[in-house]
């Protein structure tokens, strides 16, 4: 592709000229927003320690109550976008969140999804559309656009999740608000007595809901008791992951972001092939060695509780440097909305 003319080279009248009308030249630009082959992207492969990001959230919790917060959040923002932008990726936001025994975060709903990824701690809930949703490690918790969503503690000791959300492609589109609240009245649970175990649900059969997902909690016990045993009926299986599933639809859990966990077996390296969407990997389990990530020249070893991201079209390859031990990982990416937008790929 040859090269286009610049700005530079128009006479100064006439840009001036075209500034006053609100008129930009194309050709200036074309090549910037229409890159041949690979599309520009700002995400950079980036990693967050929980050992490092840790400390600085607990001393969060001293610095500032909850009145002060609303929601005591570290977020995970890739240098590559610009801190302030508070992004991930061009459509994930992740943060880092902390609720100390006996706080509450004050329901409220907005038009952004979320999804909580537990990493630390027992006793918490979130109240979800009236279902309390108890939390523990590796618990994933959805709060779907729209629904009222509040966050309380009668644990004693301090409670952390990774927040996982599309606010970056809401916002972008000017469709991201708020409405605060009061405390939600509970009731009796229904996605999680409903659904967690495949095949049957309660008679009489509820009423289905093809709108949106009766799943708002996905227990680590049955994903984890899942992956263990696909890999033990398929040794050859070379990638042991779940998706988490809409079950009313087959599809998606949530509209924007796909969610999984992968199993990787003790020793196992695992290639991820160049896909449009950009992911995020967290590592809920895994063995004293961790699992190292590598992304282009970027290598990291994610430890337990560490997360790290990934920019869309490139390889990953994770291994589990644990010869003993599986390793399991969350795994968060941009998939149904790319296959939504219709620019879903495969490269290889
Ligand atoms: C939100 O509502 C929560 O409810 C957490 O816990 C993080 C980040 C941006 C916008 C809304 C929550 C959030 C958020």
């Amino acid at each position: 592709m040859h090269e286009l003319g610049r700005l530079e080279d128009l006479p100064q009248d006439y840009r001036d000229e075209l500034t006053k009308l609100n008129l930009v030249p194309l050709w200036p630009s074309l090549r910037a927003v229409l890159p041949p082959k690979v599309p520009t992207r700002k995400t950079k492969p980036t990693y967050w320690a929980y050992k490092s990001l840790r400390p600085l959230l607990m001393r969060a919790g001293e610095l500032t109550p909850m009145e002060k917060a609303e929601r005591r959040v570290l977020v995970m923002a890739n240098p590559g976008h610009g801190l302030e932008k508070m992004q991930a990726s061009a459509a994930i936001y992740l943060g880092m969140q902390l609720l100390l025994p006996g706080e509450w975060a004050p329901s409220h709903r907005h038009t952004p999804n979320a999804v909580r990824m537990i990493v630390e701690g027992e006793g918490a809930w979130t109240t979800v559309d009236g279902e309390k949703c108890p939390m523990s490690r590796g618990d994933l918790i959805l709060t779907p656009t729209g629904l009222w969503h509040e966050h309380g503690h009668d644990g004693d000791k301090p409670v952390v999740w990774l927040d996982v959300l599309d606010l970056p492609i809401v916002y972008y589109t000017e469709t991201s608000y708020v409405i605060g609240g009061d405390r939600q009245k509970t009731k009796p649970s229904r996605g999680d007595r409903s659904w967690t175990r495949a095949g049957v649900v309660p008679t009489p059969v509820f009423k289905r809901n093809t709108k949106t997902n009766p799943v708002l909690r996905y227990p680590w016990a049955d994903a984890r008791a899942a992956l263990q045993s696909m890999a033990a009926d398929d040794p050859a299986l070379e990638a042991v992951q779940v998706t988490y599933i809409n079950p009313e639809t087959g599809g998606d859990a949530q509209n924007i972001l796909g969610f999984y966990a992968l199993m990787l077996r003790p020793g196992q390296s695992l290639r991820l092939p160049a896909r449009s969407p950009a992911q995020v990997f967290h590592l809920i389990e895994g063995g004293s060695d961790g699992v190292e990530v590598e992304v282009e020249d970027t290598r990291f070893t994610l430890s337990e509780a560490d997360t790290c991201c990934a920019p869309g079209y490139t390889a990953v390859t994770l291994k589990n440097r644990s010869a003993a031990a599986p390793a399991f990982v969350f795994i968060a990416d941009e998939s149904p909305l790319h296959r939504k937008l219709g620019v879903y790929e495969v490269r290889d």
